[in-house]
């Protein structure tokens, strides 16, 4: 970094977490994004702003101990770490998944904290979740999990306090247990203290579509803005066939877009005819089973097993849905090859730092994470509001407002990438458009 005060942060914090690569990383692309400004603003060294940004306010690890189906006491890692809450309680989902560790958490609550910065809604960040592995597990064993989770989590969450939701291997289902819990032990009806809820007790309709679409409404802005164009006849390619790549497939097709592979952990499938939508949808989130079925079930599709050469398949709008660092520099080479025109972040930092510049140089706009996908956390908010107002809105009420939202974070980062010099840098102007807002509110509360 050629700002020394930058530097001197972003080397603190390699010497505080040294085995934090994930946590690192996004460190490093925010610090960077300071650059073109930092030297405007004497007052951030001054009151330590950017010291204390990059600390978390508190990190919690606590034991989960569980009973599995043949009676033996399992014991997972649980986490929440609660980053900023300069302008809101903090909010951010929980994970599940055997790579969870303190590095992807910490990281997964920065971003938090700056995407909840762009959503306008009145949001601090945070994140959680566990190495435990939901895959193969009973639903007898996933309600056991969530039960334990939610009786230590309990004591740290509150409407006021922190409000966490869904991420990778955490939806409806294990929210609804936890809500229980959550319930159960507190004897009240805390609606606003959990999103992502069921429909039948206090969900917002939209939720679990809103990420998906967001990600939508976000990069047809992008489109519109930066390359005249729109999804119509783009052929678009999505990784992941979770809750986040599902409903943006869904969106895509309904703007005249034609996805041709989706993946899961395992493989991808590639149906170059126009994936069917319905039959990933039964597969991924009736049956429970992998997405290798649907070649099984789809004549004219062809399953590969492994990731890593989904994107020799040529696509004009690239999506990756699925999890951070899924496109390094090798694949960002395939994606520009394969004749793309933009790539928008569906899950949190899919790109590694040296692919977004490769996809940059080549001309290619990246709607960063932290923009595209905050619909999930924007129409969480809404869920909030409707708690708190103790009403529900339509679907129609829902979706405008995320629909507004996207535009509205759009163009607060496309304006804020004017503003610094580098128009139509996205990654930049998210960073920016948000920080200004969160360091002006912790500089307004004083030194804590
Ligand atoms: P889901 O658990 O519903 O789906 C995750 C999908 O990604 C699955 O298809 C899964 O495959 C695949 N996947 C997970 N880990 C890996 C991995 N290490 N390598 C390859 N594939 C993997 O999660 P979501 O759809 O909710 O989340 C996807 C991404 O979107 C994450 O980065 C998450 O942080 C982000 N996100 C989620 C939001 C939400 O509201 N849910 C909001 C904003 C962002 P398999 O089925 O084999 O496990
Ligand atoms: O990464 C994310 O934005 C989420 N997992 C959604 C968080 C939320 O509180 O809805």
């Amino acid at each position: 970094m050629k700002n020394a005060y930058l530097q001197k942060v972003y080397d603190e914090v390699l010497k505080r977490d040294p085995d934090a690569p994930e946590f690192q990383q996004c460190i490093r692309e925010f610090l960077e994004s300071l650059e073109p400004i930092v030297d405007d603003h004497p007052e951030w060294e001054k009151n330590g702003i950017l010291e204390r940004f990059v600390e978390p306010d508190r990190t919690v690890t606590f034991r989960v101990a569980w009973v599995d189906d043949e009676g033996k006491v399992q014991v997972n890692r649980g986490y929440r770490v609660q980053y900023n809450s300069a302008i809101g309680p903090y909010k951010g989902g929980l994970r599940f998944h055997p790579s969870v560790n303190l590095s992807i958490i910490k990281f997964l609550g920065f971003e938090m904290n700056l995407k909840n910065g762009l959503t306008t809604l009145p949001m601090g960040g945070g994140k959680g979740g566990s190495d435990f592995d939901p895959h193969g597990k009973s639903d007898g064993e996933i309600m056991r999990f969530c039960q334990a989770f939610m009786t230590e989590l309990t004591r740290h969450i509150g409407q006021f306090t922190d409000i966490p939701a869904g991420d990778i291997g955490v939806g409806a289902r294990e929210i609804g247990y936890m809500f229980g819990q959550l319930k159960r032990i507190k004897n009240q009806f805390e609606g606003a203290t959990l999103t992502g809820k069921g429909l039948t007790f206090g969900g917002s309709l939209a939720r679990t579509e809103a990420t998906g679409y967001g990600i939508c409404y976000f990069t047809e802005e992008m489109l519109k803005t930066l390359c005249d164009t729109d999804f119509n006849g783009k052929t678009v390619i999505i990784t992941g066939s979770g809750n986040v790549a599902i409903f943006c497939a869904e969106k895509v097709m309904q703007l005249g877009g034609k996805v041709v592979a989706m993946s899961d952990s395992n493989g991808y499938i590639h149906d170059p005819r126009g994936i069917d939508l319905d039959v990933v949808k039964d597969i991924k989130l009736n049956r429970r089973a992998r997405i290798r079925v649907y070649a099984d079930e789809v004549p004219g599709s062809v399953y590969t097993e492994g990731c890593r050469n989904i994107w020799d398949i040529p696509c004009q709008i690239a999506l990756p849905c699925a999890t951070q660092n899924e496109v390094d520099a090798e694949e960002a080479k395939k994606i520009i090859a394969g004749g793309a025109i933009a790539l928008a972040e569906g899950a949190n930092m899919p790109c590694t730092i040296e692919a977004v510049e490769l996809l940059h140089a080549a001309g290619i706009p990246v709607g960063p994470a932290k923009a595209a996908n905050a619909g999930g956390v924007s129409t969480s908010g809404l869920e909030m509001t409707q708690n708190s107002m103790r009403l529900s809105w339509s679907f129609e009420e829902v979706d405008e407002r995320l629909h507004g939202i996207m535009r509205n974070i759009f163009k607060a980062a496309y304006d804020a990438s004017v503003a610094v010099g580098k128009p139509g840098n996205l990654v930049v102007g998210a960073n920016v458009a948000s920080f200004l807002k969160i360091s002006e509110a912790m500089l307004a509360q004083g030194v804590m």
